[in-house]
């Protein structure tokens, strides 16, 4: 064959070669530099995404992120099951996937009052245990959790949904033990055993004004005591209708007057019918299945994904515009398919609260959002 045909015959094969292995993603912008000049952006991981990683969750998450947060690996139920037992592995691959593919690495979550084992609180008679030796329980699990990934872990969430909606902080098993100081203590154990690590409160319905302004507080309590605190996470487990977009501004402009981070740190957006008027992400609040509030198990209306998108683009509309403020958005999943949303508060609904559908398709919603960083330019 003359070098004359080869020529010819070259770019029919390319295109076809691309026909084949191109998928409809990667014509899609790329998230992360779609962001760059604004925040990081990523996505929860389960350890199924992890532990595939030539998957298709996977290759959306290589494609689109540039921060991952765990998404259940480092809780204390899975890491610490028992008080004197750590079980490291899913959290080391969850770490090492990071690693190998330079994303900032997010750990979640060193203390929640959920989670965490009951036995982790009593002694071997069943007893409570007192301040000192739940302090001394709080600074193991922090020093050898912390400090194992000392280095890669970028930033923490330290503690997790301490305060009730209404204000004051739950009356966790954590406050029964050692007392409300269990935050300053958290933050004082996360330090000293990564004292470069970014340390975060993080917490869900932080717009609603009596939970913001006692965030606020949380952390001018750990500043006054000479903490360190480099931002909140409102969670962003977000519905058609709250947050106001009133209420996300005055929440993300309270913190930045604290000379603190906004971090998005569990974005996800709602579109099923409502169960009740609750509006938070309690996990231990539960609903029946009834088919009303299941009204798309075969696919989402394209008349709804535009209303999914609209209300996509008005909440990142207002994170663009406070990206002075706001550090970092992640997704609390990767697609729709495995999104906690189909078990919560109801088991065995079909949501779509995420950018990536069931067929790990790019959504309406994806390119709304895309649009919001380049509309004021
Ligand atoms: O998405 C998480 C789900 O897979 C777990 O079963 C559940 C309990 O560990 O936690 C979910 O993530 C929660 C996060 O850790 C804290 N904020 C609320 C999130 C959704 O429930």
């Amino acid at each position: 064959m003359s070098a004359q045909r080869h020529t010819h015959i070259l770019p029919a094969i390319i295109i076809a070669f691309c026909a084949i292995t191109c998928s409809s993603e990667d014509k899609e912008p790329v998230l992360k530099e779609v962001f760059s000049q604004h925040f990081l952006i990523g996505a929860a991981l389960s350890d199924d995404v992890v532990k595939n990683e030539q998957g298709q969750d996977a290759a959306i998450v290589l494609r689109h992120c540039n921060t991952i947060t765990a998404e259940n690996v480092m809780k204390w139920v899975r890491i610490h099951p028992s008080w004197d037992t750590y079980v490291f592995e899913p959290a080391d691959r969850f770490v090492a996937f990071g690693q190998q593919h330079n994303m900032v690495i997010i750990g979640h979550t060193l203390v929640w009052h959920d989670q965490t084992d009951n036995a982790a609180f009593v002694d071997a008679q069943g007893k409570l245990l007192n301040r000192d030796a739940m302090l001394a329980r709080l600074k193991d699990h922090i020093s050898t959790v912390v400090g194992r990934y000392k280095g890669k872990v970028k930033g923490w969430d330290v503690v997790n949904e301490a305060l009730t909606d209404e204000g004051p902080l739950r009356t966790s098993l954590w406050v029964q033990t050692i007392g409300e100081d269990f935050v300053a203590k958290a933050f004082e154990y996360a330090h000293e055993a990564d004292p470069d690590a970014e340390l975060y409160y993080n917490d869900f319905s932080l717009d609603k004004p009596a939970k913001r302004d006692a965030a606020v507080q949380l952390v001018k309590d750990l500043q006054t005591r000479g903490l360190r605190i480099d931002g909140v996470g409102i969670q962003g487990h977000w519905g058609m209708d709250y947050p106001t977009t009133e209420n996300l501004e005055a929440f993300i402009t309270a913190v930045g007057a604290l000379g603190v981070k906004v971090l998005v740190t569990e974005m996800d957006v709602d579109i099923l019918p409502p169960a009740w008027d609750y509006q938070g992400a309690d996990i231990n609040a539960r609903a029946e299945l009834r088919d009303e509030l299941n009204p798309y198990p075969g696919g989402l209306p394209d008349s709804m994904q535009t209303v999914l998108a609209n209300r996509y683009a008005e909440l990142f509309s207002i994170l663009v515009k406070h990206s002075a403020i706001v550090d970092r958005v992640t997704l609390w999943g990767v697609t729709d398919r495995t999104s906690w949303l189909n078990d919560w508060p109801i088991i065995g609904r079909t949501s779509y609260p995420l950018l990536f559908d069931r067929e790990y398709k790019a959504k309406p919603a994806f390119r709304a959002v895309v649009n919001t960083a380049t509309a004021g330019r």
